[in-house]
């Protein structure tokens, strides 16, 4: 009788708790995701420090880029795990720079492109003072179609945060 209670207690525990709640962030926070977001883990934003956006799945692309100079590596996680991370749907993202400078972004581009947001160039980490701390990158070695200037004008660099909306 009293197991059974115990044990009812703990599934009900158990459901409460998110099954992929989002971790708090240990270093200094360089990306917020605000709009709709379901796992929220900071005054209804989620908030990702660097180790959190490297533990995510991720890819590096080889390629070159209008801003770089021959063949470079970009590497970081993939747009599409922030957002499922993030709790985040919708239809259109809007990104903002450190800058002020901003692109809407359709919520597609993660779920069908293997869009990186990228934190590393050639192994290094991005800075503000080179394009970081985040930027993103379309896939230009798997798809060159995606080379011109649509895609360039959504490729922002410097992120600070990305706007979840319908
Ligand atoms: N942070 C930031 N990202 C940005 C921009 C910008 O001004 N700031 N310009 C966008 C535009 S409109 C284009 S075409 C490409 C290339 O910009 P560039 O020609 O100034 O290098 O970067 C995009 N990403
Ligand atoms: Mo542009």
């Amino acid at each position: 009788m009293k197991s059974a209670v115990i044990t009812t207690f703990f599934l009900a525990l158990l459901a409460a708790a998110p099954a992929t709640a989002l971790d708090m962030p240990k270093g200094p926070v360089i990306l917020t995701i605000s709009g709709a977001v379901a796992q929220p883990n900071r005054d209804g934003t989620a908030v990702f420090d660097l180790s959190m956006l490297e533990g995510l799945k991720g890819r590096r692309g080889v390629m070159d880029t209008p801003w770089t100079q021959g063949e470079v590596e970009f590497s970081g996680p993939l747009l599409r795990e922030v957002l499922v991370a993030a709790g985040a749907e919708g239809g259109r993202l809007i990104i903002r720079a450190l800058n002020g400078y901003s692109a809407e972004v359709p919520f597609s581009d993660a779920r069908d492109i293997d869009t990186i947001l990228a934190t590393r160039l050639d192994g290094k980490i991005l800075t503000v003072r080179t394009k970081g701390p985040s930027m993103l990158v379309y896939p230009f070695d798997q798809d060159r179609a995606l080379y011109n200037e649509k895609y360039f004008a959504r490729s922002v660099w410097q992120i600070g945060e990305i706007e979840v909306l319908p």
